[in-house]
């Protein structure tokens, strides 16, 4: 999709809003009157690090579906505007996982492994009628996932289509159950090219339960850092195509979805049978309970390896909190129930018991078209 000229109105509404916040910018005028000139002779503007830093902040406090907003301003806004060639985005990928303390082994203080730290890198803004560089993987760390002639599936289901573009490029995985996928990095210049991630930048989690030594034995893990890189960033008018963005994991999102949805590694039926659950009836519950095990098997594993994480109690606590200080500062917090509510144990939570605003608001993150389809 062609980006348009930036419009004049939302470069203006941005501003205002980011220069009222942060007083210490100074006066918006004068940069209104120097952006102004700059769209009318170009048809777009450059953004101040300040600017980009904020604006990126916003559109974070912006993401109606996002349970993790009570950090917002924390967010760390690493300016890579000028990089270019997908060598230059790829190391810088690297590092931007090696800094959000998902990587590092032997690279960063023992300490600091596994302190995961929120980042947004945020390379070149799309220039009007002109082609962008842009990360084709939804995420920089996936597992692939390889169809099975019997129709099974190893790894990650969800990573079929993009498993099989990466393989119609010549990449070979191990075929098993997570192997982490390579990233295809896009430039105008070079078309894609197929980068393998060292293992510095790659740090994961083996599964066990606290009581079942049984559990280890499924051989399970996940990754540390969820980094999602198809995300366009808007800010004022500007596009950022390429602008992957990490936070750290909540608990059932690997727990209660990545592991246990049906359509992704679909392993309720398996912990229910080593749990020696009766499977025969819905009504004895074992779902729930092989849910609930797999969950504890996921904090604890975590909690274990010393890599941050947190359980959806706690995070739903959060952003009530993150709900009053916005109110406080007067400020709409546009929610979606439907993504905020946990999806395990939604009415033990108090996010479950109450509504939101819907609402639009820029700056934003966008999802665009899946680069691989
Ligand atoms: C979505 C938690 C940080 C932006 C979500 C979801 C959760 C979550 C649970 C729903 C995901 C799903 O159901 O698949 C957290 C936590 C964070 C965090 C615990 C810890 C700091 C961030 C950061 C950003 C961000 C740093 C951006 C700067 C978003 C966006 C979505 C989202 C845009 C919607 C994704 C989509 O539409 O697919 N977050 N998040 N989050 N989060 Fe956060
Ligand atoms: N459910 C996805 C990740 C979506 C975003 N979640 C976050 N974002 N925690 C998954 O991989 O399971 N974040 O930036 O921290």
């Amino acid at each position: 999709d062609p980006i348009a000229p930036v419009d004049p109105g939302e470069a203006e509404d941005f501003l205002r809003r980011c220069y009222t916040e942060n007083p210490r910018l100074g006066p918006v005028e004068p940069r209104l009157a120097v952006v102004r000139a700059q769209i009318a002779a170009t048809g777009g503007y450059v953004h101040t690090t300040d600017e980009l830093t904020y604006g990126a902040k916003m559109a974070w406090r912006n993401a109606s579906r996002c349970i993790g907003r009570l950090y917002w301003r924390s967010l760390v806004v690493l300016d890579r505007r000028r990089a270019r060639t997908a060598d230059e985005i790829f190391s810088l990928l690297v590092a931007h996982l090696q800094f959000a303390g998902g990587g590092g082994r032997g690279t960063e203080p023992p300490k600091a492994l596994g302190a995961i730290r929120p980042v947004i890198s945020v390379f070149a803004a799309a220039q009007p009628g002109q082609p962008y560089a842009r990360v084709w993987n939804e995420q920089l760390i996936r597992y692939a996932g390889y169809r099975q002639a019997g129709g099974g599936c190893v790894g990650d289901p969800r990573q079929v289509g993009f498993t099989a573009a990466m393989q119609g490029l010549g990449w070979r995985g191990k075929g098993e159950a997570f192997d982490v996928l390579p990233l295809a990095i896009e430039t105008p210049a070079e078309g894609v090219r197929l980068y393998e991630l060292p293992d510095r930048a790659v740090l994961e989690v083996p599964l066990s339960h606290p009581e079942y030594g049984w559990f280890a034995e499924l051989g399970l893990r996940w990754h540390a850092v969820p980094a999602i890189a198809n995300m366009r960033l808007t800010v004022g008018g500007v596009q950022y195509p390429l602008a992957p963005f990490n936070g750290w994991y909540m608990s059932t999102e690997v727990g209660a979805r990545n592991l246990a949805d049906a359509d992704r590694y679909d392993l309720l039926p398996v912990v229910a049978d080593r749990l020696g659950l009766d499977v025969s009836r819905e009504s004895t519950l074992w779902r729930d309970r092989a849910l609930v095990e797999l969950n504890r098997a996921v904090l604890f594993s975590f909690e274990r390896a010393g890599v941050k994480m947190s359980d959806h109690h706690t995070e739903s606590a959060r952003f009530v909190a993150h709900l009053r200080n916005e109110e406080k500062a007067g400020r709409p917090v546009p929610a979606d129930w439907t993504w905020i509510v946990p999806p395990m144990s939604g009415a033990l939570t108090p996010v479950f018991h109450r509504y939101y605003a819907e609402m639009d608001l820029r700056p934003a993150f966008y999802l665009d078209d899946d680069a691989a389809s």
